[in-house]
């Protein structure tokens, strides 16, 4: 029987391949084991209490200890644990949600098509949009534009569409079919640069990989509202909006990923309505349950519904827990709450501003630069001289060091490169997000000293960051 720590860490070692991991060297130091959570909290084996700003990987909207998405479960359980929605079936919590989250959507929207995850939901997306132009009589639209550093999934699709070279370089991809346009990440590229200029300017790079590719042969636009994975990278408020005119100029389906701005993360139900566009499909996951079960989907915008509805047939497309009744009964008791608590207006109106004042105020740290907020979704890179921007060589991994000290005092942010990210709990408090912009300064201060210590930043650059 498993006992202990260590005990667990072995069998784990030995046993359990984890995502996204180097087995080597975590076998080297043991993985560490969450026991319970509450509230925006976590706790380790080891007793730890530990802040989760990433709302566990960015979908605990509601907060951990949910006793109501507990019992919605449950009753789903007690009453139909599981039948399919194949053969011309239904059940009765994948139809209201299916109502729910279109009303949610609002007006261009009319159907929902659920799997249990970002990556098949972005899947079903491909599927659908070459569906969509083969029933219209023009096959040859099958290309889908998407971005470097975005994240889509990491299935064979998911990762293709997704824009990192690190997944693209393992799996031999993207699939045919898919291609990529730089992200609009102004501090990264342009910080010099006018920002809403470098908004139209980056939504252009679209116009002209549809002129390269041709425009009668481009299916689909796929990008985030704002990059999660990528590191939070949120556009000029230029940019979907000229997105938006370029993929109508063009007739070409705009799709957004929704998976990680949806169900209130930006203060708004979707992060889309934020930024200005009005996407053909939506993607969903993550914070459609909170995280509490596997549930995701397609929110599909009546231009595309109509024409597979009316003219498409059957689509041979579709999951073994498509509308699975338990996810779905517990994505309704998690809408419940959003609803009931007012957390889209709350992010909206009151913890969001209060996160962007505490991230302004980061940003007088000698080595925080480019530090911005969108709604409780925020980022910021860790420079060598922000002054003139120089950022660390990549070899000194920045990003991780500052993630250790995180880590090592109660705090879990996330490290994209240079970049550090947080999305906490959409419930968190202003004095909670006080507690933990209080962290994050402690951190970097960590940060900063052991770069000190080991000579890699010099007083010079100090002097003139603080200044
Ligand atoms: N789209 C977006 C925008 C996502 O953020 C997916 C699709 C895929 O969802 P599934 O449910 O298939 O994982 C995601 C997932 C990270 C990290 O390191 C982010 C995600 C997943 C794993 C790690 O920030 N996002």
């Amino acid at each position: 029987m498993i006992t202990n720590t260590k005990d667990i860490q072995a069998v784990d070692s030995a046993h359990y391949m984890h995502p996204f991991t180097d087995h080597k060297s975590l076998a080297a130091k043991g993985a560490r084991i969450i026991t319970k959570a509450d509230g925006i909290y976590i706790w380790d084996s080891e007793g730890n209490k530990i802040l989760d700003a990433m709302s566990g990987l960015w979908c605990v909207n509601v907060g951990y200890g949910r006793q109501e998405l507990v019992d919605a479960a449950t009753k789903q359980m007690q009453e139909l644990p599981y039948y399919n929605s194949f053969f011309q079936t239904t059940n009765v919590p994948a139809v209201k949600l299916a109502e729910r989250i279109v009303g949610l959507a609002g007006e261009n929207y009319s159907h929902v098509f659920f799997s249990s995850s970002g990556s098949e939901s972005n899947d079903t997306n491909i599927r659908m949009v070459r569906h969509y132009w083969n029933t219209l009589g023009q096959p040859e639209r099958t290309v889908i534009i998407s971005r470097n550093n975005a994240y889509h999934g990491s299935t064979m699709a998911g990762a293709s569409l997704g824009g990192m070279s690190g997944m693209h370089a393992q799996g031999g991809l993207p699939i045919p079919g898919i291609v990529h346009i730089e992200q609009p990440y102004h501090y990264g590229i342009a910080p010099t640069k006018d920002k809403d200029a470098f908004g139209i300017e980056a939504a252009g790079w679209l116009e002209q990989k549809i002129l390269e590719v041709g425009a009668d042969k481009v299916a689909a636009f796929i990008g985030e509202p704002v990059q999660g994975a990528g590191g939070v990278i949120i556009p000029p408020k230029t940019y979907w909006p000229e997105i938006q005119r370029i993929c109508d100029k063009y007739g070409i389906l705009l799709i957004c990923d929704e998976v990680i701005c949806g169900f209130g993360r930006t203060g708004t139900w979707f992060g889309s309505e934020l930024q200005g566009a009005k996407p053909d499909l939506m993607t969903f996951a993550k914070g459609v349950t909170s995280g509490y079960l596997p549930l995701g989907g397609v929110v599909i915008g009546k231009r595309v519904a109509d024409v597979l509805i009316n003219q498409g047939g059957e689509f041979n497309h579709g999951y073994t827990y498509s509308g699975h009744p338990v996810a779905c009964a517990v994505a309704l008791a998690n809408i419940d709450i959003i609803e009931s608590e007012g957390l889209v207006e709350k992010v909206k109106n009151e913890t969001g501003p209060y996160l962007a004042k505490k991230f302004a105020e980061l940003s007088n740290h000698p080595l925080v630069g480019g530090a911005e907020t969108c709604g409780l979704m925020a980022g910021f890179a860790l420079m060598k001289d922000k002054v003139n921007h120089v950022a660390f060589d990549e070899s000194v991994e920045v990003g991780m060091i500052c993630r250790n000290h995180c880590f090592a005092n109660g705090l879990i942010m996330r490290a994209v490169g240079d970049r550090m990210i947080i999305a906490p709990p959409l419930v968190i408090t202003m004095a909670q997000i006080d507690e933990m912009a209080g962290l994050i300064l402690f951190c970097l201060d960590a940060t900063l000293k052991e770069l000190e210590m080991r000579g890699l930043m010099n007083d010079d650059l100090l002097k003139l960051n603080a200044a």
